[in-house]
């Protein structure tokens, strides 16, 4: 049984025009480059976006003019960097479907959000013989804390199996979400595949058994418009740098009464309520998750790629990664030698489009290319366990972003269909 979801095409008037894409690779001075005289071809974007001048220019903006601590000091400064800093919590929280901003806690990416949990709901709340559910597609960042917790406390590890088309397998679901579930922690969007997964139906099941449950949004949520309230599930990390914001910057949205319920995680300056010598109590949500100073200058920059991402539409950025996806993989698939992983219909899957070649290694592949001015990322992609259900050492992914036009695919074809005939293929 794989599961499927429907998703209707927009009509063809809300689609980007050509021209709306060329204005929206002008915002982008790095794709402007020239390396070794080839036009820069980025398609590595599952491994970070590129920024638009308005992030570029309001991390300079917030040096040049409002760099402060906040949340401390009494003075204008202080204050404005402090009012910035907050409003893009609240912006994060209307992206997210309208959550709680004191929902909304800044951490460095999806990794630190996601060992967050681990290290604080997880350690309060996994026993002896509990099972946590993950899935065989799982980036290391959903997988290694769950490893290392289960490890810890003699717990059980499951996983959801894929199918060869690199579905989620829910044949035997019943027997692996079950009354001992705890938590469901599974990706949004594969790395690797791309496959979309059915976070609302399963987060449905593990929630019928008392199950907690988190997604790994760490590639839907560039791509994809997310409600995690409709999504129903109780944690959901993210990367700013995934979606054109500046690095150092991730959310993790969590439910209210379990973020109250879980001890702090990074224990210090701004977490606190009180401290005396033998005792601490804690700041108020989400203040009580944000010991420290904080990355400031680059959580204000995020605002700005919202702002940049919601003008735009994450719908029209959706069509407009489907249609892209859709001829990119007719195109592949036409060269000799390359085989696909993943879905192939882009109803189901983002635009992180993993390939092999018969005949080459994945590093030569990204090697070639590179020379020819594209950037793709080879490799094992930060999921060894998925490779080795896929049989693969590596694989060559090309990844687009709204920005990536068919003039670059054509580029990138153009440049695979060469390379064969180049190693005499
Ligand atoms: N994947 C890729 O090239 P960080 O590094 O914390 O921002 O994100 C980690 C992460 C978590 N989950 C998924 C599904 C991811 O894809 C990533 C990052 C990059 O595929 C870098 S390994």
């Amino acid at each position: 049984m794989e599961q499927k979801i429907q998703n209707e095409p927009l009509p063809l008037r809300s689609r980007l025009t050509p021209i709306e894409i060329e204005r929206i690779r002008a915002d982008f001075p790095i794709l402007e480059q020239v390396i070794d005289g080839n036009r820069l071809i980025y398609l590595d974007n599952a491994a970070t976006t590129q920024k638009p001048r308005v992030v570029i220019n309001a991390i300079s903006d917030y040096y040049r003019k409002y760099n402060a601590n906040i949340h401390r000091g009494l003075h204008y400064l202080s204050e404005r960097a402090t009012e910035m800093y907050e409003h893009t919590r609240e912006h994060a929280a209307r992206f997210l479907g309208g959550v709680d901003p004191s929902e909304v806690i800044f951490t460095r990416g999806t990794t630190e959000a996601i060992n967050l949990v681990a290290y604080t709901w997880g350690e309060q709340n996994i026993r002896e013989g509990d099972e946590i559910v993950i899935t065989e597609m799982e980036h290391h960042a959903n997988l290694v804390p769950w490893v290392q917790l289960a490890k810890r406390k003699h717990a059980v590890l499951k996983r959801i199996p894929i199918t060869p088309d690199g579905y989620l397998d829910l044949t035997n679901i019943n027997e692996i979400i079950t009354p001992r579930t705890k938590l469901l922690a599974i990706s949004h969007m594969s790395n690797v595949l791309g496959t979309i997964n059915h976070v609302a139906d399963l987060a449905a099941k593990a929630h019928e058994h008392g199950a907690v449950v988190l997604a790994d949004g760490a590639q839907a949520a560039p791509h994809l418009a997310v409600d995690v309230k409709a999504l129903g599930v109780d944690f959901y990390a993210l990367s700013s740098h995934k979606m054109l914001g500046p690095t150092g910057v991730g959310i993790l949205y969590g439910r209210r009464d379990l973020l109250q319920e879980m001890p702090p995680f990074n224990l210090g300056g701004e977490m606190i309520r009180e401290v005396r010598f033998d005792n601490v109590t804690w700041a108020d949500l989400p203040y009580k998750f944000e010991g420290g100073t904080p990355n400031i200058a680059d959580v204000v920059a995020f605002d700005a790629a919202l702002h940049y991402l919601e003008e735009i539409g994450m719908d029209r950025l959706r069509q407009h990664e489907m249609d892209l996806t859709r001829y990119t993989i007719e195109q592949l698939s036409a060269i000799p030698g390359i085989e696909i992983q993943g879905p192939k219909e882009v109803e189901q899957r983002g635009g992180a489009i993993s390939f092999t070649d018969a005949d080459l290694h994945p590093h030569d592949i990204s090697t070639y290319l590179d020379a020819k001015g594209i950037a793709i990322r080879a490799g094992h992609h930060c999921a060894q366990p998925l490779m080795r259900v896929l049989g693969k050492i590596a694989t060559a992914r090309a990844s687009i972003y709204v920005y990536n036009n068919e003039a670059d695919i054509n580029a990138l074809i153009k440049a695979l269909r060469g390379m064969r005939r180049y190693f005499g293929l």
